[in-house]
């Protein structure tokens, strides 16, 4: 039978921070409060819990970069929303930091997870950070714990 490994959604005793960006901070404030619910929900003590806010989402990758080499978590979580102006603004933010948390997951040593918004209306923020479509924090946390997990079962089997 082969062999399958996979990461379990248990918090416990695991080191969380959270990045996020300030900017549509009503919404991000949203995101952030689902994250760090959902890391505590499943098991992490709120000490082991670090929040860290950076200008907008265009700095995520750098302030990500920046905690995990200096505070050595076991998973990063970023968190930012972007709402869709008249100008190509937002594609160059919202492709820079899709880039770089993607690049940071797969260069460093840590799993860093998405939770950035990319939303045409205040509407679709909304919807994603708390109400009808949930909270992309929450996900994004959830996902930082499987993470975590499965690096660690990873690394056992190495
Ligand atoms: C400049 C800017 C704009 C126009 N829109 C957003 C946004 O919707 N969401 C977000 O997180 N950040 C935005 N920013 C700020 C940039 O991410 C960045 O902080 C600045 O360009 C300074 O480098």
């Amino acid at each position: 039978m082969a062999r399958e490994i996979d990461g379990n959604l248990i918090a416990t005793g695991k080191e969380f921070v959270v990045v996020a960006a300030r900017w549509n901070e009503r919404f991000g404030e949203a995101l952030i409060e689902g994250a760090v619910d959902c890391l505590e929900r499943h098991g992490a003590r709120s000490e082991d819990v670090t929040v860290v806010r950076c200008p907008g989402s265009f700095e995520l990758p750098q302030v990500a970069a920046r905690v995990s080499d200096r505070l050595d978590p076991d998973a990063v979580i970023c968190l930012g929303v972007l709402i869709r102006g008249e100008t190509p603004h937002f594609d160059y933010i919202a492709g820079e930091a899709t880039s770089g948390i993607g690049a940071l997951g797969r260069e460093g040593d840590l799993p860093v997870t998405y939770g950035v918004l990319t939303c045409d209306t205040m509407e679709q923020a909304m919807a994603r950070s708390g109400s009808k479509a949930g909270n992309k924090g929450a996900e994004a946390a959830e996902a930082a714990i499987e993470m975590a997990n499965l690096y660690e079962s990873i690394d056992e089997l190495a």
